[in-house]
């Protein structure tokens, strides 16, 4: 038995298929958080890849188990309870739609992206169909990732010398922190099997400083490696995945890489991944770091702040080069 009636696929030929010839990211630099060494492949990684894997985290695999079958049990609800959810602007339920500019994909989602204020005490009530056992391990969730997040965070500040310590993770850290977490369904597409392949996410890069997913055991990850080649991230449920965004791009005077990245909607398996954007204060300043700066290195792109940047990449389409228009000339 289909799991979508046969025509699903004439209607939905909005989405772009794609030909999915990508190879496996064998080099994927995996960072041992135990390992001595690992502030150095974590700078490596961000300056080549954009993206890279942290094993021994301590977040242990029966949380992550726990949060992700409460999440599937809400997308296994009756598609009306979950539109009571809806719509996702600036939080709640969203199906295929993707963003306000038009954009599709093969995926299901809930987004928690109002900012500080979305685990205030009135949030409940603004999203009607959430548990409250989903309500509070995404709660301790974020909390957790966030913790790792700024881990990394100090690591790189250690590792490229731009003391104070918390240079760079008091951005995430702050109680007006504009951070945002979104958990992802891509259901099944049967039919997909005869096609070439069918767009889950598209090709986008994440505006934030650093995101983190954790997904279950589906493939479906790609990124985009410097050349322009697509490559297939092997899926690892145990562990979490980061990847450098555009403000962190920007703090870097371009060292490091916004690495371009897209899911591909599977065939058999549902996909289910859960993401934390770890984004400043909307007054924040985004500029290059000074202590960073080589002598006579110009900044590659002009100052905003995370509030201006925010509102012009609310405008864009899904694959759009946001960082473009602040390049300087
Ligand atoms: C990409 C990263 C995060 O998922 C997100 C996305 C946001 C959305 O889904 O509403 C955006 C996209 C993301 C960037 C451009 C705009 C906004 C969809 C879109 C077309 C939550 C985010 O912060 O930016």
């Amino acid at each position: 038995v289909l799991s979508h009636p046969v025509n699903v696929l004439d209607n939905f030929n909005y989405i772009k298929q794609c030909k999915s010839t990508s190879r496996n990211f064998t080099a994927i630099p995996v960072v041992d958080f135990l390992d001595p060494d690992a502030k150095t492949e974590i700078v490596e990684a961000c300056k080549e890849f954009g993206f890279f894997k942290v094993i021994n985290h301590g977040v242990s695999m029966e949380f992550m188990e726990k949060i992700e079958s409460e999440a599937v049990k809400f997308f296994n609800l009756p598609q009306v309870d979950k539109e009571k959810s809806g719509p996702p602007h600036p939080f709640g339920y969203g199906d295929k739609k993707i963003g306000p500019n038009g954009d599709m994909g093969w995926v299901e989602y809930l987004l928690f992206g109002a900012g500080p204020e979305i685990f205030s005490k009135n949030a409940q009530v603004i999203l009607p169909g959430i548990s409250e056992s989903l309500w509070s391990l995404v709660n301790d969730y974020v909390l957790a990732v966030r913790n790792i997040m700024c881990e990394v965070l100090e690591m790189i500040a250690e590792e490229l010398k731009i003391g104070p310590k918390d240079v760079l993770s008091r951005l995430i850290k702050d109680e007006k922190s504009d951070f945002c977490f979104r958990v992802n369904h891509y259901p099944p597409c049967p039919e997909l099997q005869s096609l070439n392949g069918l767009i889950g996410f598209g090709e986008h890069t994440d505006p934030q400083i650093l995101s983190v997913v954790r997904s279950n055991n589906t493939s479906g990850l790609e990124i985009c490696l410097k050349d322009g080649t697509w490559v297939s991230v092997p899926p690892d449920h145990s562990s979490f995945f980061f990847n450098v965004g555009d403000s962190l791009q920007v703090i870097t005077n371009g060292r490091f890489r916004s690495v371009k990245h897209r899911v591909l909607a599977p065939s058999l398996k549902s996909r289910v991944s859960m993401v934390y954007f770890g984004g400043p204060p909307l007054s924040e300043k985004i500029t290059a770091l000074s202590s960073l700066m080589d002598d006579g290195e110009e900044e590659l792109y002009e100052e905003f702040t995370w509030s201006e940047y925010k509102k012009s990449a609310y405008k864009t389409r899904l694959g759009e080069n946001r960082l473009g228009r602040f390049e300087k000339s």
